[in-house]
């Protein structure tokens, strides 16, 4: 039997995702199963990530997280559910006599987990996304885990967050909610490569770093118990926007992506105000930024630019490169800053720097 280096090391890095079908509310909080489906694009891996690096090594005490330079209990049930589903796929694989290494010296490795966000983090930025997605697949990485159904590990990360599961994937991603009560359905699907669209571009306005008052898990859990509109939008509303936006990013139909963006953000930041008590996430530079978006598309008597808001403060615009010059020009006159970044939806995922 071969003996198994020590340490042993993997880095990866996880981009964020940003969801112009939105994720809010859970039929399901242990399994974290979706009320609705989502649909996200991935950013380039390149400007907003998180970058993980796992240790493993007989001679650590005990397994151990650092997030941005802190170190953080790792014994949460969430990661501790996603370290076992891992596990418990390298199990399968030993049985299959597919590792080469000693089941029972595993069991001597303990990890030390190094994460790091190059933006804000839980300031609406999906960096429990990006963080979780990583985690997931650096650990996977590490164990040689190979799926038995296409999707399992991003029924993994989404056990350790919700939109985790979208960041496994690169361009224009399905997170399906499935119907299976083990939540074995409920996967995340790339539906197109960044190629198929490749003028379109992100633009991130930080109107805020602070980290939110209200955490997504806490707030949806409060508006699946007390919103009527929340209730309606998954039983009338998702189904058809989201046929909408396939059928936009079929064709690369820009206004109509452009149009079911804004109302999937504006509802949701409805299903908030509809919460009760009620959840604010946007602040009076976000709606300027909202009154700015429809002001700009009026005047140019087209749509060429989209809005998009998540649980805080901070826009994501979308527009195309035709436009991005003089959408930044009008950006910068009417707010003064300019956007941290600018990145097409691409198809790069990770990189596996061991
Ligand atoms: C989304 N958000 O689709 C939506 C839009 C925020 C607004 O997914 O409880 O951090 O860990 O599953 O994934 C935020 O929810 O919540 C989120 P959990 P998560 O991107």
């Amino acid at each position: 039997m071969m003996s198994v280096d020590d340490p042993l090391t993997v880095t990866c890095t996880a981009p964020v995702n940003i969801a112009l079908i939105k994720y809010w509310g859970k039929r399901e909080e242990d399994k974290i199963l979706p009320l609705n489906p989502s649909l996200s694009i991935t950013l380039d891996v390149a400007d907003l990530r998180t970058k993980t690096t796992v240790v493993a090594s007989k001679q650590f005490d005990r397994d151990r997280l650092w997030l941005n330079g802190k170190e953080h209990d790792i014994n949460n049930k969430r990661m501790q559910t996603c370290i076992r589903k891992l596990r418990q796929g390298a199990d399968d694989l030993w049985r299959d006599g597919k590792l080469m290494i000693a089941k029972e010296e595993w069991k001597n490795y303990r990890l030390h987990i190094i994460s790091e966000n190059n933006f804000p983090t839980a300031a609406g930025l999906a960096s429990s996304a990006s963080g979780l997605a990583c985690f997931v697949y650096s650990i996977a990485q590490l164990l040689q885990f190979k799926e038995t159904f296409p999707g399992e590990l991003t029924t993994i990360a989404r056990q350790g967050s919700g939109s985790a599961c979208r960041s496994l994937l690169g361009g224009f991603v399905l997170w399906e909610s499935g119907t299976a009560l083990d939540g074995s359905d409920s996967i995340a699907r790339q539906i197109a490569t960044g190629d198929k669209w490749k003028s379109l571009r992100v633009i991130i306005l930080i109107v805020n770093e602070q980290q939110k008052k209200t955490s997504s898990t806490a707030g949806m859990q409060t508006s699946v118990q007390t919103s009527d509109l929340l209730k309606f939008r998954a039983k009338e509303v998702v189904s058809m926007q989201l046929s909408r936006m396939r059928d936009a990013i079929e064709k690369a139909d820009f206004p109509t992506l452009a149009t079911v963006t804004m109302q999937e953000s504006n509802q949701f930041h409805a299903c908030c105000l509809d919460t009760f008590p009620p959840i604010f996430y946007l602040n009076e530079v976000s709606k300027e930024i909202i009154q700015f978006v429809h002001d700009y598309n009026a005047d140019n008597n087209d749509i060429t630019v989209a809005y998009t808001f998540d649980a805080g403060p901070n826009a994501v615009l979308l527009t195309r490169e035709e436009n991005l010059e003089k959408l930044m020009n009008s950006l910068h006159q009417k707010f003064g800053f300019f956007p941290v970044t600018r990145e097409g939806v691409t198809r790069s995922v990770f990189e596996n720097s061991q």
